[in-house]
């Protein structure tokens, strides 16, 4: 059909049309594989020409529900008649529902609505220094904040300011203080950090994305949590990537929110603040949220913090819907049960070549370790060829190759996937 639109349709570009569009007339701060998307419907994508992938990447884990979830597109067309944006500066009739919502979903007292991942991020750091001055009594423009080393948090000036990659911070100096960053899934370095009574929170991916899929010990984050309780620190869990029942429970901290899952909910791993995005909105819309109790969230005052499109009508419906599906359809027990059959199958290719050493994850969130340096072009070579044969996927560094399907697919689609791969 597709194909047949481009004979009749003299407007229709072809991807490379498209690409060197992109590239003459748009800021090079991405390397995109050469692929030129035009349609999403589930675990499905089309490019231009008509030619069909599945989706192994889901926009970084936005598209867990699949693309264009018609629950979700219909919640949009709905409100996008009605009312799209009123501003804070007045009350409506969506942002109260969507905030009872959100704190029984995810049993806290607050929620505090942003857009994009990092917002919130940036948001519940403020918090935290708030937090700090008016509860922990540490003196003012004193606060430290602990993050874990090899972290992806966003891309503002705040949240470089504490990564390690170059590639994200350097040339983008002076950089923000009150900072300290520690080895990711050392426990040791959490209790020596935490000697410092000026230190009032440590924020960390429960699963580090960016790096790889980087999973701690199955001890670690609980470890965090009985730590940050016994010595006064905020436990900030970034679930920006991991949250919304990617790796096969609604919550990678599995704090005793209100899902169904009845996974082996561990109620000490609840973290102080709560940091949602990507398919809070199913991908359909930038929506992010901070959530925390009383004691923490009520230290923001009026006129002390907020966003033109925070807590907008339009996202607030979208994200009610987008959630409704992750429960309604199961996702995060689809997640879990299809995140095994994956890893299994990836081992079963890594016993019969060299080509792959490694493979971790949880649920539908893993990534495969290719046997050369991060420097090759194996990985990428690895992820066109994949194209070429109807999967998309692409390294994160150099030779980690990330697969995140949405959390929609069934057996068969996932075991067609592996025999792609
Ligand atoms: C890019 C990947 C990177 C995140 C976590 C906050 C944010 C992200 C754990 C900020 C965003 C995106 C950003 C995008 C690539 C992708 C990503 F890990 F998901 F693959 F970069 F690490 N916390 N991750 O993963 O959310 O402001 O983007 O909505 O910047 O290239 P955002």
């Amino acid at each position: 059909m597709l194909n047949f639109n481009r004979m009749i349709d003299q407007n229709v570009l072809s991807s490379s049309e498209l690409m060197k569009m992109e590239d003459k007339y748009g800021a090079h701060n991405y390397h995109p594989l050469e692929v030129v998307l035009s349609k999403g419907k589930g675990v499905y994508v089309w490019d231009v020409e008509g030619k069909q992938y599945f989706d192994f990447l889901s926009a970084y884990s936005a598209v867990n529900q699949g693309h264009c979830h018609p629950r979700i597109i219909s919640a949009l067309k709905d409100q996008a008649e009605t009312l799209t944006l009123t501003s804070r500066a007045f009350y409506n009739d969506i942002l109260g529902r969507y905030e009872k919502y959100m704190s029984e979903y995810f049993n806290y007292d607050k929620i505090l609505p942003m857009n994009t991942g990092v917002e919130a991020v940036e948001t519940a750091l403020k918090l935290c220094r708030k937090w700090a001055y008016r509860k922990k009594g540490v003196a003012e423009n004193q606060a430290k904040i602990i993050f874990a080393s090899g972290n992806f948090h966003g891309r503002t000036m705040a949240v470089i300011s504490a990564s390690v990659d170059p590639s994200s911070r350097k040339g983008f100096g002076p950089f923000m203080p009150g900072y300290e960053i520690i080895e990711y899934n050392n426990i040791e370095e959490v209790k020596k950090a935490f000697q410092d009574p000026t230190v009032s929170g440590f924020i960390v991916e429960p699963i580090q994305g960016e790096a790889g899929v980087v999973v701690p010990d199955e001890n670690y984050l609980s470890e965090v949590r009985r730590l940050c309780t016994e010595n006064n620190v905020l436990f900030i869990a970034d679930e920006v990537q991991t949250g919304i029942a990617r790796t096969g429970k609604l919550l990678a901290t599995c704090g005793n929110c209100s899902c169904t899952n009845n996974c082996e909910n561990k109620p000490e791993v609840k973290p102080d603040i709560l940091i949602l995005g990507k398919a809070l909105s199913g991908g359909v819309f930038p929506v992010s949220a901070v959530l925390a109790d009383d004691e923490i969230m009520l230290c923001i005052q009026p006129g002390e913090h907020g966003s033109t499109f925070g807590g907008n009508p339009l996202a607030c419906k979208v994200a009610m819907a987008a959630l409704d599906v992750i429960k309604d359809e199961n996702l995060s027990e689809n997640a879990n049960r299809l995140g095994i059959i994956f890893r299994n199958r990836m081992n079963g290719l890594i016993a019969k070549t060299d080509l792959v050493t490694l493979v971790r994850g949880k649920g539908l969130l893993n990534a495969i370790v290719i046997n050369d340096t991060p420097e090759s072009k194996t990985a990428w070579n690895i992820c066109l060829a994949l194209r070429d044969n109807g999967l998309l996927a692409k390294p994160t560094h150099g030779n980690i190759i990330r697969f995140a399907p949405p959390l929609v697919m069934t057996e068969d689609e996932l075991n067609e996937c592996c025999d792609i791969i």
